[in-house]
């Protein structure tokens, strides 16, 4: 029986939504302040699935402006209906909800329309369309009594499908199974006239748990389905190597099947730094409801393959490198917070990056000049050749492995005020920069890499030959140390303290290191 491995998308892509059109299905992920915003990626078998565009890739759309790392575009929602594809999102700031967003488009690789803003409160926007054309709106919300039902609460509206506008009352359908846990990521979903309500809980650490509730009538009364928690690993031990699964999304396959998208972590040692990454898992529907896993109530790393779905080419899982030669950057790169095509540019003539070194810093909120894509493996290599054109002091260029903009280390060409080319590496932490090693170059093209493992990155630089100049525990990249919903991208950047400066970037690659490698 043939197996796929999950993740089924690696790397920080968190609060994965899933829908079908015809044997083509579409993944949508949160990406924070991170910009382009909402990747979405295509699949013809749930498992290979091909960065496909970004539904925000115009600033004209959503300010990012100012966001910190973790708030931005979180836990997108992605229907069809009639030819038209809805995403509906919220913009979130201090950690909150500030505006929900719907976006639509006829092609779903884009243009995405510029957004409607609904008015909805809370987090975790989903949409349902019922059998009679009607479209149903729901997010959550902070509930009004939380003392008397807990601190979320799960709301419906109906959403007007020619203004797009919400319309009707609000209906307060749930406020979860599991005694004061946060309620939040509800989906509906119909199965022979009756409604299923799907939510996460616990919060999407180590307790994320799956729950859900049943209803006759899509406004409800909502009845708490007493098999809840349907799908957790909060109770499995240090052992599992899957852990926080929670946040899932159904969708049917064309041979009947139903399959689930869920967030999942990958921990060692009780912290990660891959960030919440899309997990698949088969679903049985039966008279009780949904059964997840049902052969055994987790989430594998291995998983039978879905049935009856074209296997499409396995996604290259193997070592990348990018001498930017198309003239336009690959989409798995992001910038934070806006676009940086004014600081970033491939030269498509003779191939590489150009790097205008910016005075916005990594530490500052702004749009560096940076760009970055998630780290997918635990054991991996990431490398670049880079040269600074006219070096002068203040001025630097190189690799970032960055958790946010306060958390990060930089392996970087520089130049020292008595001339001297060297590479410099430094720890950031709690946005205070630590040097933690020099070493002289002899050249003023040089490559920069960094290898990780279970334990640490460790940074090289090579001239004539190759200096290790030195590492940083993994566990400081973790998101628990961190906090915040975001996984490690390892990333380019150039800064000036004063004056224009360039690097140039001849290429990055990127490799799983073999051995060992679950990650
Ligand atoms: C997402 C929500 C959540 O909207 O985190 O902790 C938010 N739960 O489901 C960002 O991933």
């Amino acid at each position: 029986m043939p197996t796929f491995s999950n993740p089924v998308l690696a790397g920080s892509r968190p609060d994965p939504s899933v829908c079908r059109v015809g044997e083509d299905f579409y993944l949508v992920t949160s990406s924070f302040a991170y910009y382009p915003g909402l990747p979405v990626h295509h699949s013809r078998d749930l498992v290979d699935w091909r960065p496909l565009g970004h539904v925000v890739d115009r600033p004209s759309q959503v300010s990012l402006t100012g966001l910190d790392v973790s708030d931005g575009l979180w836990a997108a929602t992605v229907r069809h209906h009639e030819g038209t594809f809805y995403v509906v999102v919220t913009l979130a700031r201090g950690r909150r909800g500030s505006t929900t967003y719907l976006f639509t488009a006829s092609d779903p690789a884009g243009p995405w329309s510029d957004p409607v803003a609904l008015d909805a409160e809370g987090i975790d926007p989903s949409l349902f369309f019922d059998d009679d054309g009607r479209c149903w709106f729901t997010a959550c919300r902070d509930a009004a009594e939380p003392e008397v039902t807990g601190p979320g609460e799960l709301w419906l509206r109906e959403l007007d499908l020619d203004t797009l506008e919400l319309t009707g009352p609000v209906h307060a359908l749930w406020y979860g199974a599991l005694r004061g846990a946060w309620v939040e990521a509800p989906h509906l979903y119909k199965r022979d006239g009756v409604y299923h309500l799907i939510a996460a809980e616990g919060g999407t650490e180590h307790h994320h748990a799956v729950t859900a509730a049943r209803a006759d009538s899509v406004t409800g009364p909502y009845t708490t389905d007493p098999r809840s928690p349907l799908l957790t690993h909060r109770h499995r031990g240090a052992a599992e190597p899957i852990h926080n699964v929670g946040h899932v999304d159904l969708v049917d396959t064309p041979a009947g099947e139903t399959w689930a998208v869920a967030l999942g972590i990958r921990p060692t040692e009780g912290t990660h730094t891959l960030g919440r990454e899309v997990f698949l898992v088969p679903v049985e529907w039966t008279d009780r409801g949904p059964v997840f896993a049902p052969e055994t109530g987790r989430v594998g790393l291995s998983e039978r393959r879905p049935a009856g779905l074209a296997s499409a080419p396995a996604v290259p899982d193997g070592p990348v490198r990018d001498d930017f030669a198309g003239g336009s950057l690959d989409p798995e790169w992001s910038s934070l917070r806006g676009p940086v095509d004014h600081l970033v540019s491939p030269d498509s003539a003779e191939g590489g990056l150009t790097i205008r070194l910016s005075p916005e810093l990594l530490t500052s909120t702004g749009t560096p000049a940076f760009i970055a894509r998630p780290q997918q493996h635990l054991r991996m290599r990431a490398a670049t050749r880079v040269r600074l054109t006219a070096p002068a002091p203040t001025q630097e260029a190189g690799l970032v492995v960055f958790q946010n903009d306060r958390r990060h280390a930089t392996l970087a060409l520089t130049v020292g005020s008595d001339g001297t080319l060297r590479v410099v590496l430094t720890a950031v932490e709690a946005g205070t920069a630590t040097r933690l090693a020099a070493v002289p170059v002899t050249v003023s093209e040089v490559v920069l890499a960094v290898d990780s493992d279970e334990s640490a990155y460790t940074f090289h630089v090579e001239d004539d030959s190759r200096t290790t100049v030195g590492s940083v525990e993994r566990p400081f990249f973790s998101t628990e140390r961190a906090g915040g919903f975001v996984g490690v991208h390892l990333g380019l950047y150039g800064t000036s303290g004063t004056g224009e400066g360039e690097a140039r970037v001849r290429w990055f690659e990127y490799a799983p290191s073999l051995a060992g490698n679950d990650g």
